[in-house]
């Protein structure tokens, strides 16, 4: 390594060793950067592609109030992807890299966004337990080490917890309801609670980017603490309204005060992740349809930036 570039990583790590932010204009070795820019732009991909089997119910909504809380759920939802492309870019990549990069297969997006939502009781599963799941690993990253990243975690996080409560109250309100209404929620509860597991990643001695990810306080927690937190939390919610976690092997664990669970299909995450999901082509020919057809106001906007600085 050259001299030059010694002193750099130097000073980088005895920042992050302070557990001082980095900025965008601070100087940082290029994994560093290119670290960041995958986790990140993954991130903001799967808030937008996040849209889609929520966006699918909509116009099924069963009342006015809770079609417009779906509304404002995914347009917050829309929202994070933009602060999560924004402080992505910062890192030196453009936003039409990263697209291209989602639609040619090179950047991944949430493993749980390749599964169907088939009736009303999955858009309470995919609140409560997918944001659930969400904000407790978002939580932890309020602390990452780059400082736009972490900013953005601190609003994010703040509307993660209104989703997941709206989800919690469409499952708590379904188990109030009639014998096929508590077999609904049940029904979304088998589908949701393992793909939503999985979100966390693989289990710690699988996970490749979590070393140089903790060396530089990227994470501040590991994939499996992280599920475990979850895990502990959501068992207790889901007995509260009458719902069965789907896992036989589900037990509180005196000694080690958590619940031990039962082995996580990764075979099933793998073939997910890499493209053979129940509903990856769909949501990818989704995107591209939409970004296609939506070229037009792209022009537009930079058409009229041009002028605004001929302008000035
Ligand atoms: N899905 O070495 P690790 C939301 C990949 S936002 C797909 O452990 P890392 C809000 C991983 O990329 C949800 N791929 O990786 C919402 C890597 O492959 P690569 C999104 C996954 O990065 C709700 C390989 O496996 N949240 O839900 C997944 O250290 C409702 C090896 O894994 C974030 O992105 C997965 N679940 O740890 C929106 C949070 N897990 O890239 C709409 C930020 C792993 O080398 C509706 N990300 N992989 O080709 C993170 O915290 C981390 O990236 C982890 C993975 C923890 C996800």
């Amino acid at each position: 390594m050259m001299m030059d570039a010694i002193i750099i990583e130097n000073a980088f790590q005895e920042k992050i060793d302070r557990d001082l932010c980095i900025e965008p204009k601070d100087q940082m070795p290029e994994k560093y950067r290119l670290h960041l820019i995958r986790q990140m732009s993954q991130h903001a991909h799967s808030e937008v592609i996040g849209m889609q089997p929520e966006g699918n119910w909509i116009t099924r909504a069963p009342s006015l109030r809770s079609k417009q809380i779906l509304l404002a759920k995914i347009q917050d939802e829309g929202g994070h992807g933009l602060y999560l492309y924004s402080a992505t870019e910062t890192l030196g990549i453009s936003r039409e890299e990263m697209i291209e990069q989602l639609h040619s297969g090179k950047a991944k997006y949430a493993n749980i966004f390749n599964y169907p939502s088939l009736n009303w009781a999955d858009i309470g599963a995919i609140g409560w337990l997918v944001d659930g799941a969400a904000i407790v690993n978002q939580v932890s990253l309020q602390r990452t080490s780059y400082g736009p990243y972490a900013r953005a975690m601190v609003r994010i996080c703040k509307e993660e917890s209104f989703h997941q409560r709206q989800g919690y109250e469409i499952m708590a309100n379904m188990m109030k309801g009639s014998t096929e209404q508590k077999e609904m929620a049940q029904d979304a509860m088998n589908r949701w609670w393992w793909p939503a597991l999985m979100m966390f990643g693989p289990h710690d001695s699988d996970s490749p980017n979590s070393g140089n990810a903790f060396i530089w306080k990227i994470k501040r927690q590991s994939n499996d603490v992280l599920r475990q937190r979850f895990i502990d939390k959501t068992v207790q919610q889901a007995e509260l309204i009458g719902l069965t976690v789907p896992d036989k092997d589900l037990k509180w664990n005196e000694e080690k005060q958590c619940y031990d669970h039962g082995a996580i299909d990764w075979e099933e995450f793998n073939r997910v992740i890499n493209g053979n999901g129940p509903c990856n082509k769909q949501r990818m020919d989704h995107h591209i349809k939409y970004h296609n057809e939506g070229a037009w106001v792209r022009e537009a906007a930079a058409a009229y930036q041009k002028q605004i600085n001929e302008f000035n």
